[in-house]
């Protein structure tokens, strides 16, 4: 892929979006949150020298991408299935899965770790890289990795896809922080750059171009920088667009038109186990 001319890439685009969604229609699983990365997941691995530069995917639950474009094409469609591919990156799966994830928030400290202890080997050269969404970021180990990464000159990337949305909308003073950073409206300090990052962005993520550009400008820059991704979830498919809590993770859907499917045609699925058994807690409560 790294020897593909930048042109082509805009194909590449559209046709991993719809490898993605064409799986994930008839397989079930997580679609939005791959949907919206899928311009910087290939920027990353166009600009980086990956594996031996590392991605660490926070949750990793928006890695399928990730997952094609380094030799798992031809499996992808085992993902989450007995005996098949992880719905997450496992370090046993791919040398390009550096960190077993699946729970939130561990990708910076994760990634610092991994910084810290390459130069203490003496290597200066690798790059590390976390990912990880507006919602998670404003966790308390994500803070901590922050936090401590800012006291060093760890060769660390954050990138943050802000799509303003987890599951359901993002909450909180860390979320109104960001909303106004991407209005313009922001005059104080920029809370990243007073914790020593070298913050670039807001930057639109569903521009290829600028994104390898900024990834590349970042490239040569040393220690800890923060790069600020505005992204879609769902980016792609208008029903996931437009219904994003329901879209995060889903079963079988139409790969055409969004609608979700049950085996007797175009009607809603009965509620899934985690919803009976929430409403029975609170009925019970
Ligand atoms: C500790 C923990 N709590 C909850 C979850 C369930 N979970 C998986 S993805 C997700 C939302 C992630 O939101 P964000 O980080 O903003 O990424 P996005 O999906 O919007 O790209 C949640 C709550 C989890 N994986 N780990």
């Amino acid at each position: 892929m790294r020897q593909l001319n930048k042109d082509d890439l805009p194909l590449l685009v559209r046709e991993l979006r719809e490898f993605i969604i064409n799986i994930v229609a008839t397989k079930e699983g997580h679609l939005g949150a791959s949907l919206g990365v899928v311009e910087l997941t290939i920027a990353l691995h166009y600009v980086f020298n990956t594996p031996e530069d590392l991605l660490i995917w926070d949750v990793g639950h928006q890695a399928y991408g990730h997952k094609i474009l380094t030799g798992r094409k031809d499996i992808f469609h085992t993902n989450r299935q007995f005996g098949g591919i992880s719905g997450f990156p496992k370090r046993n799966e791919s040398e390009y899965d550096t960190f077993g994830v699946g729970h939130s928030s561990t990708s910076i400290s994760a990634a610092l770790g991994m910084a810290i202890a390459s130069k203490l080997k003496g290597d200066f050269k690798k790059h590390y890289i976390a990912i990880i969404g507006d919602a998670f970021i404003a966790s308390g180990m994500a803070f901590e990795g922050l936090n401590h990464a800012g006291v060093t000159d760890a060769n660390l990337l954050v990138i943050l896809n802000d799509n303003a949305i987890g599951i359901d909308p993002s909450v909180g003073a860390l979320k109104q922080y960001l909303t106004n950073v991407k209005i313009g409206a922001q005059k104080q300090d920029n809370i990243f750059e007073a914790l020593n990052f070298n913050y670039s962005g807001p930057i639109y993520g569903h521009d290829i171009y600028k994104v390898i550009s900024e990834l590349e400008r970042l490239k040569s820059i040393k220690g800890p920088k923060f790069l600020h991704l505005i992204t879609t979830k769902g980016k792609g498919l208008k029903q996931a667009e437009d219904n994003q809590v329901k879209y995060h993770a889903l079963g079988k859907f139409d790969a055409k038109t969004g609608e979700i499917l049950s085996k007797s045609g175009f009607i809603q699925q009965p509620p899934k186990y985690q919803d009976v058994f929430g409403y029975t807690i609170v009925e019970l409560a």
